[in-house]
């Protein structure tokens, strides 16, 4: 069996997706996503330049050499446009591998540890009455579990803290107005004074069985992060995402000393080498990475092992930078991980992205329920293709006060 063509998509509602199609002689092909957010047309450029011409008459089977191949044979190893290029290739090559057995991909990992995956919806308001209302909509809608984003007093309402669906499209942070990025301005101390004490009054509200998530989005230093956590432990929260700048492994001692709130990192992370030490160490509870900027499913799925042995959970990231395609990898690996713990939902469900990528995966009651079609379980509907092209965007940055530069 050999690969005989592959091509590329840019483009797609509200996002600039990227999609791999891996054609084989034998008619069956696979698909993969390639989205880096905001910089998607380098993994795209990487696949069409290079890693295409390389596959073109392999067999597509030999999915886990084909992987050593493009990280060994690279010899300059790792970063997010090269694992985001190699994702959408193992995404694609199991997708064929899937449709060749006839299963869908969970069986081929061990079958299913659960029928329906956790998932967390993103609660966001300009201030706490208005996030409270964001909050009562998704609890109304059925979810368990919650991220919730607020607009400081004093502070310019941040990105994350402004609604991410306008109309029918999920828009999301990208500012697609042109490749300069806004600015916003950041205080941590405003943040340290105000977020405590509304964390606190959510929980009150909404009682003690909603799963309350929140993301710091690497703002704080370690000592302002472990304060911070120390003072929100009565809001009993889910988990606290990327208190610390991420790629600093050495970052959340600190808290881990002073206290037990679940911590969540990692979906800046493209290999097991940017977490193995957090994962060997018990320094965090869930592992964020995401199928397409970690080099696919054959590596993510060693992070995930890795993970379990460490009493780490799974909760992929899975914000609408990703494809459909990415989430549905998502969704085969969550219902087999042994060690799965909640899923990031915000792709599916608008009625342009479904129709650019069929599939019968489905959202119930804050739970996903994997498709049992053959493969990933999604399609990609190319003439649908042909009425988006890729448009220039970009995510804000950051900057305190007195204009030095921060971390987005
Ligand atoms: C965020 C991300 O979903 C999350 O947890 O931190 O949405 C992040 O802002 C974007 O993916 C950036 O590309
Ligand atoms: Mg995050």
């Amino acid at each position: 069996m050999k690969i005989t063509d592959a091509k590329l998509f840019v483009g797609g509602p509200a996002k600039n997706y990227v999609t791999l199609k891996i054609m084989t002689d034998q008619g069956v092909y696979g698909l993969g996503d390639a989205t880096l957010n905001n910089r998607e047309t380098l993994p795209a450029k990487y696949l069409q330049d290079y890693l295409i011409l390389n596959l073109i008459g392999m067999d597509p089977r030999r999915s886990e050499d084909i992987w050593q191949f493009l990280y060994r044979g690279a010899y300059f190893r790792r970063g997010p446009i090269a694992m985001a290029a190699y994702g959408a290739i193992d995404m694609a090559l199991w997708d064929i591998k899937g449709k060749l057995a006839n299963m869908p991909l969970y069986q081929l990992f061990g079958g299913k540890s659960r029928d329906g995956a956790l998932v967390y919806a993103h609660a966001t308001g300009a201030d706490l009455e208005d996030l409270m209302d964001s909050i009562a909509h998704y609890v109304e809608q059925g979810y368990k579990a919650v991220r919730v984003q607020c607009g400081i007093p004093g502070m310019p309402t941040a990105s994350y803290a402004v609604p991410e669906t306008k109309g029918d499209v999920k828009n999301y942070i990208t500012d697609y107005s042109g490749i300069r990025p806004k600015l916003e301005i950041w205080d941590s101390e405003k943040y340290l004074r105000f977020m405590p004490e509304a964390l606190m009054r959510i929980r009150e509200r909404f009682g003690p069985e909603l799963k309350i998530l929140h993301d710091v989005h690497h703002r704080l230093t370690p000592r302002e992060a472990a304060a911070f956590a120390k003072e929100v432990e009565p809001a009993r929260l889910f988990w606290l995402e990327d208190p610390t700048p991420a790629d600093d492994q050495d970052a959340l001692r600190m808290l881990r000393q002073h206290s037990t709130v679940p911590v969540a990192i990692g979906e800046v992370f493209n290999s097991i080498w940017d977490c193995n030490k957090l994962i060997e160490r018990e320094m965090i509870d869930f592992i964020r990475v995401a199928v397409t900027y970690a080099g696919g499913i054959t590596h993510v799925k060693r992070i995930v092992d890795l993970a379990g042995l460490h009493h780490v959970r799974t909760g992929f990231h899975g914000a609408p930078s990703h494809s459909p395609i990415c989430m549905a990898a998502h969704a085969h690996l969550n219902a087999w991980a042994p060690n799965f713990g909640i899923q990031e939902y915000l792709v599916l469900g608008t009625p342009e992205c479904d129709a650019l990528f069929p599939s019968e995966h489905r959202m119930e009651n804050g739970m996903v329920f994997v498709s049992d079609a053959p493969g990933l379980g999604v399609d990609f509907d190319e003439t649908e293709a042909a009425r988006y092209e890729y448009r220039p965007g970009s995510h804000p940055v950051v900057r305190l006060e007195d204009g030095t530069m921060w971390n987005y």
